[in-house]
């Protein structure tokens, strides 16, 4: 499928408020825990993910075919399948785990802000686990991130949420369907 044709197509679906989005971030921040909490609307504690699932998430009046992605550092080059048609992008950071906000920055640079066909689509940052303490707040993981520097230009926002106490969720998604249109 030529680029033309998949641009033309992305835009046709979201006319009909219909995207695909997909969900990366390393393993153990929490895509799966988002991914069955946007299908079912609960917290569930998954079992870790081997390659990708996929499910189709109703919000408001959205359908959006969501792809979480194994995040361990072998299932990474996985993700380059995935981008092609994609709309909007969810980052999950688990924000308690600070050892790793290196990582996960080098992984942003890497698969985000170098990549052709994520361009133009908003990146929803998910500052995650904030019921825990020692969390960091969204506006400190910006500056820990480095996105203010790396991330000038995209379109993109971060918000502190708790999957566990589905806390900050569904604003989240609000902005990206906004951002979508
Ligand atoms: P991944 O898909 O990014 O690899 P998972 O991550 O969705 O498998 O989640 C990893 C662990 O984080 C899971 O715990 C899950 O329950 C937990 N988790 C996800 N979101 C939250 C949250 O908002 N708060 C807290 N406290 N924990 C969360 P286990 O124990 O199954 O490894």
């Amino acid at each position: 499928m030529g680029r033309s044709f998949s641009t033309w197509l992305r835009k046709r679906l979201i006319r009909e408020h219909r995207a695909k989005i997909i969900i990366l971030g390393l393993d153990a921040a929490g895509k799966t825990t988002l991914t069955r909490y946007l299908k079912q609307n609960e917290f569930s504690s998954p079992q870790p993910t081997v390659g990708q699932n996929i499910e189709v998430i109703r919000h408001r009046n959205w359908n959006l075919t969501a792809i979480d992605v194994a995040g361990q550092r072998h299932f990474r080059f996985l993700w380059d399948t995935h981008y092609r048609g994609v709309s909007g992008v969810i980052f999950v950071v688990d924000a308690s785990d600070s050892f790793r906000f290196e990582e996960a920055r080098a992984v942003m640079i890497e698969h985000l802000f170098e990549n052709e066909f994520l361009k133009t689509c908003p990146i929803l940052i998910i500052a995650n686990k904030q019921d825990l303490a020692g969390s960091v707040p969204a506006a400190t993981l910006i500056q820990a991130l480095g996105l203010h520097i790396d991330l000038t230009q995209h379109t993109f926002q971060i918000f502190g949420c708790s999957i566990l106490h589905g806390s900050g969720i569904e604003e989240s998604l609000d902005w990206l369907i906004s951002r979508m249109e």
